[in-house]
């Protein structure tokens, strides 16, 4: 028997529903880090989330004024394209759509851009942004969101291979209209769904 065959004995094993792990993953109780370049210093002082494109009016919104929003909690899976998928992780921040209301967005909008510290980016369709599960995580698992996860702010996006959830988050930008982020551009899956196993492109 294989890795990817024992693993799935061991998540059994475990009491969990083999459902819960997408084609061609395997679950870790690890959690890995993963990005390009360094993890960037922060200054929440300084620190501002840029609220632009397709709005009236831009806005910058700082620490204390995004974090005076309601705070919620996600309990949700994630999934690496590499292939690891960590099981019950729990997340705190605010709701993308509580933050959403902050600005007058052109209604023919259907596309937001994560415009991370840096030159990362990542898109995902607006009707995807408004569920109840994406966040803008600074909590994880009851304390503060480590900088080598994205703190002091990260996207969540549990719905998506987890490269759509850009840690360092500097910006939000409405688009009418898709534009492909850091990775859909280097050949990473525009959709990114991983129970249909959207890795590459033309998968
Ligand atoms: N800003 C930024 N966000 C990023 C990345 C990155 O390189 N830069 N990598 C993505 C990828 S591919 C993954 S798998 C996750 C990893 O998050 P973690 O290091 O907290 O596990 O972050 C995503 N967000
Ligand atoms: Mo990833």
């Amino acid at each position: 028997m294989g890795f990817f065959d024992r693993n799935r004995e061991d998540l059994l094993r475990r009491g969990y529903s083999p459902d819960r792990l997408p084609p061609g993953q395997y679950f870790t109780d690890r959690f890995p880090v993963l990005h390009v370049g360094d993890v960037p210093a922060s200054d929440l002082s300084t620190w501002d989330l840029r609220l632009f494109g397709a709005v009236a009016q831009e806005r910058r919104l700082s620490w204390d004024e995004l974090r005076a929003l309601p705070e919620t909690s996600v309990e949700c899976d994630i999934h690496c394209v590499t292939k690891w998928t960590k099981l019950d992780t729990r997340w705190s921040g605010v709701r993308f759509r509580d933050v959403m209301a902050l600005v007058d967005v052109d209604p023919a909008a259907d596309t937001v851009i994560a415009h991370a510290e840096g030159d990362y980016t990542a898109n995902v369709p607006l009707a995807v942004m408004l569920d109840d599960d994406v966040v803008l995580a600074s909590g994880y698992d009851g304390a503060p969101l480590a900088a080598e996860h994205g703190g002091p702010l990260r996207l969540l996006v549990p719905k998506r291979y987890f490269w759509k959830s850009a840690k360092w988050l500097r910006g939000l930008e409405w688009r009418i209209g898709d534009a492909p982020g850091f990775w859909e551009r280097n050949g990473y899956h525009n959709d990114a769904k991983p129970f249909l196993e959207q890795r590459y492109w033309g998968d």
